[in-house]
């Protein structure tokens, strides 16, 4: 397996999800090394909900403070909706958005979300796991992707 080829089988799943690489590169270097990769596609793809959320809250936080701020679900809520440009004020609707889902999952009320605010929440409602964004692939390309990765295993030895 070649590094295009790689680059190809990530792009899969990457096409929906543009937060993946965060996700991935767990040493915060700006590059993924092979454990990372192996070990964030066993989360994808057989990963529990305790290992998504995991993964998920990370990716979310975007600074790696270990909390969920306002201001970066105003971030990642701007970059995953769609641009709609009939609307005066998109940024109005969007800090809306943030109140609404702060409410509904900060259950300690301090105005930001820890792991556990968030793990409750996702308990409660499985559709808040990716709250502030897609960040796990839907199961159409996990399905393309697992169909050529593991069409011939031997291919990863020479990663
Ligand atoms: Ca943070
Ligand atoms: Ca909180």
């Amino acid at each position: 397996m070649n590094r295009k080829k790689l680059q190809k089988l990530t792009d899969t799943l990457t096409k929906n999800c543009k937060h993946l690489f965060r996700g991935f590169d767990k040493d915060n270097d700006g590059c993924v090394n092979v454990s990372e990769w192996i070990s964030g596609l066993s989360v994808f793809l057989r990963g529990t909900l305790e290992e998504k959320m995991k993964y998920c809250f990370e990716v979310f936080d975007l600074n790696g403070d270990g909390f969920i701020s306002k201001e970066e679900m105003f971030h990642m809520l701007k970059n995953s909706l769609l641009k709609q440009p009939s609307e005066e004020d998109p940024d109005e609707g969007i800090k809306d958005l943030v109140e609404i889902t702060l409410k509904k999952m900060d259950h300690d009320h301090d105005g930001k979300l820890s792991f556990s605010d968030y793990e409750q929440a996702v308990r409660e409602e499985t559709l808040l796991l990716e709250a502030f964004g897609p960040c796990l692939p839907d199961p159409k390309s996990e399905m393309e992707f697992e169909a050529q990765v593991f069409k011939d295993p031997n291919e990863f030895n020479d990663i």
